[in-house]
């Protein structure tokens, strides 16, 4: 695969974004790559971990303009629906960690991409841009569901219409995202938390995952109800055996993610 290259090792798959002539910017075929790269991390066994990010200086410009206007492209309809919506679904489906490593730019669809990841980590000199409204177009790609739940309405609102450029530090400011890391240090600091989290407790990260999915849109009686449900599939894992064993003999634990 060129547009998404996949690479897999020690529990961890980086899906990498490699467009870097178009600041990453999603095409078709890029975007149909990204599906196969996820559905690959989804089912492969190994894989305990994934991290989004992107080549070149830039994590993604969003959507390829270019293809938007190319009357042989895949137009508006086939974009949303075969294109971002499944992509969006396939990263909180995921029964695994999703992160996003936001190397640089993320605008349109590519920030949108990146808020609906489970950590999103940015290095100090990426921009967070809704830049939906500057053509004329409404935030997709989960935007108008993922952001005023991050930050509330009243910032989500204003941020999606004024179109700003919102800097990492402050979108870790306001709750956008997990963290920011200085450019020197971002590859080392990233490494070392999908490091921790690829050696966790993998289903009960999922479980997590699932938990928070459904968290916005329960009462509290049906929350309580789901975090009972998933918190008795965790407690059958391999992992949490492994998690009280070792808590009573005093050593480290070793997860295999079962
Ligand atoms: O039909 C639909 O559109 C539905 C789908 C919607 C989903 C969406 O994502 S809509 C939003 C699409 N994205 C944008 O509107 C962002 C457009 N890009 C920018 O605003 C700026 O490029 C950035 C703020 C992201 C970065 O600015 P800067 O100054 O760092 O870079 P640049 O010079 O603008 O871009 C560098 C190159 O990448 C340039 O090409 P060149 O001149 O070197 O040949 C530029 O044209 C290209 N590029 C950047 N973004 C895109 C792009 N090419 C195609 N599509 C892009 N989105």
């Amino acid at each position: 695969m060129s547009s998404i290259v996949l690479d897999v090792r020690n529990g961890v798959a980086t899906i990498l974004l490699n467009r870097p002539q178009v600041l990453n910017a999603f095409n078709r075929e890029m975007a149909l790559q990204m599906q196969e790269a996820l559905e690959n991390c989804d089912q492969e066994e190994q894989v305990r971990v994934v991290v989004i990010t992107g080549e070149g200086k830039s994590f993604s410009a969003g959507q390829d303009l270019s293809e938007v206007v190319d009357p042989d492209g895949p137009g508006m309809k086939r974009i949303l629906k075969e294109h971002y919506n499944p992509i969006i679904k396939q990263i909180r489906g995921l029964q695994k960690p999703v992160i996003a490593a936001v190397n640089g730019v993320a605008a349109g669809a590519g920030a949108n991409i990146a808020l609906s990841c489970d950590i999103v980590l940015a290095t100090s000199s990426a921009i967070f841009l809704q830049a939906f409204s500057k053509i004329g177009l409404i935030p997709d790609s989960g935007g108008t569901y993922f952001l005023p739940r991050l930050i509330g309405w009243q910032k989500a609102s204003a941020i999606m219409m004024l179109g700003e450029k919102i800097a990492a530090s402050e979108a870790e400011r306001m709750g956008m995202i997990y963290k920011v890391f200085s450019d020197e240090n971002f590859k080392n600091e990233v490494e070392k938390i999908i490091n921790t989290l690829a050696e966790m407790p993998t289903r009960a990260l999922a479980y997590t995952k699932q938990a928070l999915n459904v968290s916005f849109i329960n009462d509290l009686d049906t929350q309580l109800d789901a975090e009972d449900s998933f918190q008795q599939r965790a407690a059958q894992s391999a992992d949490y055996k492994e998690g009280v064993e070792s808590f009573l003999a005093k050593r480290k634990p070793v997860f295999i993610g079962k």
